[in-house]
């Protein structure tokens, strides 16, 4: 036996924390130390340059400013060209039982594993600094260290794609980016050239609905779901395969703000999202998914009514229905935004054994985009050595040198086959753990056409439009009513809704309606009546308060007993209060204890929270009653359907409000517990369990869509 051959392959194991060991390695902390140039030399004086005299010329000898200076130049790198605004977060990812029956990925197989996982959520058109609460798909990209190799899942929150082939993709990306000639609108698809593309891409109507819904304002990264989108394949290990589509369901149920909450927010917290993700993590309300499979044999492929490799389609998951196979939890937040969020490198081409792909004509050109694109944004092929893009599976082969290569390779051979290095490194059997593609038999003349099978592309559309809730169809008419409302060309937005008329003729009226375009003539329509509960959001409303925000508005004089109760109760439940107040710091109860609010008027506002609660005093409510800034927050949470609670006198804060006057409400609350479409009050709070019962109820619901007169009321 030569030296080569008494050599054994490396074996990894893997557990949580295998990532976080080996980024350890990486990490720097200054804490304590010298500040020192690159090369290590410790630094006498940082706040001047070098000069040939007081006043003179800065010396070219300065190594410690042209060193800094240099740097500093080149810190940009191209941001993506699309979904540029992210934010990520580690975690882990654990199946629920064994796959095998299906895949041989070995990260499916043992429930004791703990995958660990990188997740990078995102807006697509706007530029990186761009505000988060944009109307927008959200990315969901998934990088799984297993212990063969990385398997990224990159997914939207849509569960479909706006057209079918990936060689339209940078036109549909051109037309939804600002407009050439003068860079606007920012991170928004209310503009002509977008919709002049979406009216001559009928392939687009399915998208166009899902992205004006409500899922297309997610209240946060935590409260959506996420879909893998494209059709792949699972493969078991005697070759077998499924059609599958992924799917990641949060535990928190899906929730959306609303348009104008959006549109506020966008100034007062530009970054409402990437907040919410780090808060919620530094706080411990670990955001959790359930990871869900759809399996269609490949025997049934011609089963269905819809083409399974067309991206612009669904699987109904009440004809295919979704199995959960495991959770992901993501519980620690990067420690540099840089060198981990913004270098992390996704490819729907980086898989593993028993994960394969499909024919999908979408699928198979983001198979080429993903590597081309990261050569150009990170530099060079080399990126894959970056800490985060590293698998934890050892990677050995004769990829060697370009820029940056961090990888010190040892030997004299970088090529195969080779006899010197004893013939290493040498491919993997199958059983060995080797990939295999699979082996699918494909016979065709070279075409550049579009299947007949892809030809249907309004029924889903329909499908789609019959399955919201009243209050979901409302909010996608005044969807419509803003995106073709921007549009100048009235060409355009005639075209649209004679588009929208091939969907349902109801659907295209409403939308006519508000944008100075004539009702189509004669209103169409599929005719499809058939209805899929499971795409609105209406149904996933999970009975829990966990992390959801509360404001606290109080003055001098509240009443602690109230606040503490009703907080306790809360917090109790998972839910996260903050104490408002017009000034910041110490306030007094009437009885002498104290709260400290942790922000003023100006640092917050009813848009950052999901429910308001006021307790009452009658010295606190007095004051508040003087405050414009106070009555606006009530208002502004009644308009935006939040669940509002008041107990004693704040009570009387809700009637000087206009939601008891404009929102006709009863026309005043009762001595007693009230909780009229979220309004919940009592004005005798001797004992507040029931008050406090009904208020988790009405915050647990999310949002009162049926409050009526609501617009009424000012906002
Ligand atoms: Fe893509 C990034 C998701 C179609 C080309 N895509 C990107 C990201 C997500 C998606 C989540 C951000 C990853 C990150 O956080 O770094 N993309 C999708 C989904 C699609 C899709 C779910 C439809 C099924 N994408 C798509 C097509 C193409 C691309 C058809 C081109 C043929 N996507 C890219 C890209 C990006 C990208 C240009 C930009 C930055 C990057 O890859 O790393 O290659």
């Amino acid at each position: 036996m030569n030296e080569h051959q008494k050599k054994q392959p490396d074996q990894v194991k893997i557990d949580e924390n295998s990532k976080n060991e080996q980024l350890e390695k990486y990490r720097e902390d200054s804490d304590g130390q010298y500040l020192t140039t690159d090369q290590g030399v410790r630094v006498s004086h940082t706040d001047d340059s070098l000069k040939a005299g007081d006043r003179g010329p800065t010396l070219m000898e300065d190594f410690h400013f042209r060193e800094k200076m240099t740097h500093f130049d080149h810190e940009p790198i191209p941001e993506r060209v699309v979904h540029a605004r992210g934010s990520g977060a580690h975690g882990y990812f654990q199946v629920y039982e064994s796959q095998a029956d299906v895949t041989m990925a070995r990260f499916l197989q043992d429930p004791a594993v703990k995958t660990p996982v990188f997740v990078r959520f995102s807006q697509v058109v706007g530029s990186k600094g761009s505000a988060d609460t944009v109307r927008d798909v959200r990315g969901f990209a998934t990088k799984f260290y297993t212990e063969e190799g990385n398997y990224d899942l990159v997914g939207n929150n849509i569960p479909i794609f706006f057209i079918q082939d990936a060689i339209k993709f940078p036109d549909l990306v051109h037309s939804i980016k600002p407009e050439p000639h003068h860079e606007m609108p920012q991170a928004s698809a209310a503009h002509d050239n977008f919709w002049d593309f979406i009216s001559l891409m009928p392939e687009s109507a399915h998208m166009i609905l899902w992205l004006l819904s409500d899922r297309g304002i997610a209240r946060s990264y935590r409260m959506m779901d996420g879909f893998g989108v494209n059709t792949y394949r699972f493969i078991n290990k005697e070759g077998k395969a499924h059609f599958v589509k992924f799917h990641w369901k949060s535990l928190l149920g899906v929730h959306s703000l609303v348009w104008d909450e959006a549109q506020k927010l966008g100034g007062k917290d530009a970054d409402f999202l990437r907040r919410d993700l780090w808060e919620a993590i530094e706080m411990g309300d670990y955001p959790e998914y359930e990871f869900g499979v759809q399996l269609i044999p490949e025997e049934d492929e011609f089963k269905f009514d819809f083409d399974v490799l067309d991206p612009t389609k669904i699987w109904p998951e009440e004809d295919v229905p979704v199995k959960i196979i495991g959770k992901m939890v993501l519980n620690r937040n990067p420690d540099n935004f840089f060198a981990e969020t913004e270098q992390v490198a996704f490819h729907p081409g980086n898989v593993v054994p028993g994960i394969d792909f499909s024919n999908d004509p979408l699928l198979q050109g983001r198979l080429f985009s993903y590597l081309d694109t990261q050569i150009i944004r990170l530099g060079g092929p080399n990126f894959t050595e970056i800490p985060i893009n590293q698998p934890l599976a050892p990677v050995h082969n004769n990829q060697r040198e370009a820029y940056h290569r961090m990888t010190i390779n040892k030997g004299r051979v970088n090529y195969f086959p080779n006899s010197l290095g004893g013939g290493h490194p040498k491919p993997a059997t199958r059983e060995e753990g080797g990939y295999v593609h699979h082996m699918e038999k494909v016979e065709g003349r070279k075409i550049r056409n579009r299947s007949e099978s892809f030809r249907d592309f309004f029924s889903q559309a329909t499908m789609f439009w019959n399955s919201q809730s009243d209050a979901e169809k409302k909010h996608l008419i005044k969807a419509f009513h803003f995106e073709l409302g921007k549009v100048e060309s009235k060409e355009v937005r005639e075209r649209m809704i004679d588009l929208l008329n091939k969907v349902d003729g109801d659907l295209a009226t409403l939308a006519a309606e508000g944008i100075g375009v004539a009702a189509p003539a004669t209103k169409g329509g599929t005719g499809v009546t058939k209805s899929s509960p499971a795409v609105s959001m209406a149904g996933t409303v999970k009975d829990t308060i966990k992390s959801r925000k509360i404001a606290v508005l109080v003055a001098e004089g509240y009443n602690h007993k109230q606040l503490s109760q009703v907080m306790e109760a809360l917090e109790g439940k998972g839910a996260r209060c903050k104490i408002i107040s017009k000034n910041m710091g110490m306030i007094k109860s009437s009885d002498g204890n104290e709260v400290v609010a942790v922000k003023n008027y100006e640092t917050s506002a009813s848009v950052m929270f999901d429910a308001i609660f006021v307790p009452g005093g009658a010295k606190s409510i007095e004051t508040l009653k003087m405050q414009g800034d106070a009555i606006g927050f009530i208002n502004e949470a009644y308009r935006h359907c939040k669940p509002i609670g008041a107990t004693g006198e704040g009570l009387d804060l809700l009637m000087e409000s206009d939601i008891f006057k404009k929102g006709s409400l009863s026309d005043s609350p009762p001595e007693e517990l009230m909780n009229e479409k979220g309004v919940v009050t009592v004005r005798n709070a001797s004992s507040l369990s029931s008050f406090n019962e009904e208020f988790i109820k009405a915050i647990a619901a999310h949002r009162h869509w049926d409050r009526p007169e609501k617009d009424k009321v000012p906002a």
